[in-house]
């Protein structure tokens, strides 16, 4: 790409996110079909750029593809090209085996591997570099998540005149785990290329601004903070579902039907206990199957004809660290059916296995019990889109105090899930709650999560971006 587009050609708002907003799936033919992957990013984000012509700029999931640019529904899709060493090193390793473990309170050891951090920022400084050929002057670049937090300063450089945000999906760290990363300051350096630094809850914010500050010496005053002559914000911008979208499934007769069948397939049992993860050590999911386990031993009447289901979504599968999950998880459910199951009885249900959105949906429906017990989670919209399907009111939801979620949803029934005894206790008021409290703590859920919705959270991140367009224009004017 020596020419980048006609100036003509450049847009005014640009996405720039690892994945591309669908799957490419390599055919027998040798030509690639393209997946739409409909994630809540895309739904809350796809109006607003198409609706502005803009841009979303990602890699297409499959390596060591060269793909056009293409346009759909008004908005243009620019797929980057990664190497499969790309891929090995950026991917996996820097952003899965370095920064996630270790920006989710270590609950795994951090790999450091200097050729993990050297591929990083070379991918960052072609997304960036991208990202510098596509806007128009003056646009707005949103720049999203872990892996690419180089990229606003690296964008700055090439592109003064340009609006950037970014806003970060998982937890930032508190400084006593964020100091061990040998490549700290230039991470914090990264991120302060852009105007407005936003994160899940104000707790990362305010670690993000503390660091900033004794790391780099950058002055602040709450979220406000000056460097290299420019005034940043950071925040907390608590991300959410398509609420309407997501009761309006549940509520169709598709859906209630499904529910029932799957009520039916699974024998008819007095309780329904669900969850719903991508398969990551981060979820806590031997948290709640233990916890089962442990009533089911004491032959607790609460899970008297009680069953689990899990679905655990495949995921990072080459990492060894989710390979260990993985095993542990599958040893703990046979262990359980094993023991307390009988012939075409499980007494858990587990699929290894992404499932169609009408059929989770149907899955919500049907479950009473939401177990959610990640030891800690950015955000958690497994535990949002649950509440939104209860269009009946009904249903409990048990959530982990380490998810972001909780902050929000304090009329859930809340565990810490590192205490045995306090998630086995909350299992069991969850599934002995009478359904009048059930209820009461599930309207108040609805309010809250039909009112906060995926849209309000982007126009919210917009909109105070560029607010500090105009403060900026203000200070030039002055
Ligand atoms: C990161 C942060 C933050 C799951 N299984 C299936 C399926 N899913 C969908 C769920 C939900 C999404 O995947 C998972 O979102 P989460 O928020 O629960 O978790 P992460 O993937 O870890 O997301 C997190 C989020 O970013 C957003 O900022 O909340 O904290 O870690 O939407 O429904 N969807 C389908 N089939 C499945 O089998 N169709």
């Amino acid at each position: 790409r020596a020419t980048g587009p006609a100036p003509s050609d450049r847009v005014d708002l640009i996405v720039v996110a690892n994945r591309l907003p669908f799957d490419l799936e390599p055919q027998p033919d040798g030509t690639t079909k393209a997946r739409q992957a409909p994630g809540g990013l895309v739904t809350a984000l796809e109006p607003i750029l198409s609706h502005r012509h803009g841009a979303w700029i990602g890699w297409p999931g499959t390596a060591d593809v060269e793909l056009e640019a293409t346009t759909t529904d008004d908005l243009v899709l620019h797929p980057l090209r990664l190497s499969a060493e790309e891929v090995d090193l950026y991917y996996e390793g820097f952003s899965n085996a370095t920064l996630w473990p270790l920006y989710h309170d270590a609950v795994a050891d951090s790999e450091y591997h200097r050729e993990w951090w050297n591929a990083y920022e070379r991918v960052n400084e072609r997304f960036a570099e991208r990202a510098a050929e596509v806007a128009a002057e003056g646009a707005t670049v949103w720049v999203h998540d872990y892996q690419l937090q180089l990229v606003p300063q690296m964008l700055r450089r090439r592109r003064p005149d340009l609006r950037i945000g970014f806003f970060l999906h998982i937890p930032f760290p508190p400084a006593e785990l964020f100091n061990r990363l040998p490549w700290r300051t230039q991470i914090l350096a990264g991120l302060l290329g852009a105007d407005l630094i936003g994160f899940q809850l104000p707790g990362g914010s305010r670690n993000f601004v503390r660091l900033a500050r004794t790391l780099l010496g950058v002055p602040s005053n709450g979220g406000e903070l000056q460097w290299e002559g420019r005034r940043i914000r950071a925040g907390a911008f608590p991300i959410s579902i398509d609420s309407a979208a997501q009761s309006a499934l549940a509520a169709t007769p598709q859906v209630h039907a499904e529910a029932r069948r799957l009520r039916s397939d699974l024998g008819n049992p007095r309780k329904i206990i669900l969850g719903v993860d991508r398969l990551d050590y981060t979820k806590g999911i031997d948290i709640r199957l233990r916890a089962f386990g442990e009533l089911l031993a004491e032959g607790d009447p609460a899970v008297q004809d009680t069953v689990l289901v899990q679905i655990a979504t495949p995921s990072r599968e080459r990492l060894q660290s989710y390979k260990a999950a993985r095993e542990d998880i599958e040893r703990t459910v046979g262990a359980l059916n094993g023991d307390y199951g009988r012939i075409g009885r499980p007494a858990v249900h587990y699929l290894h296995q992404s499932l169609p959105r009408q059929e989770l949906a149907a899955f919500y429906v049907a479950a009473d019990v939401m177990a959610v017990t990640p030891l800690r989670d950015g955000m958690n919209l497994v535990a949002k889109e649950y509440v939104a399907c209860r269009v009946d009111g009904g249903g409990v939801l048990l959530l982990s105090e380490f998810t972001g979620a909780a902050r929000e949803l304090k009329s859930a029934l809340l565990v810490n899930p590192y205490d045995a005894d306090g998630v086995k206790d909350a299992l069991r008021t969850a599934l002995t709650t009478s359904a009048v409290q059930a209820r009461r703590r599930m309207r108040t859920l609805r309010r809250q999560v039909l009112t906060h919705d995926v849209d309000r959270w982007a126009a919210a991140f917009l909109s105070e971006l560029e607010g500090t367009r105009d403060r900026l224009a203000e200070a030039r004017d002055r």
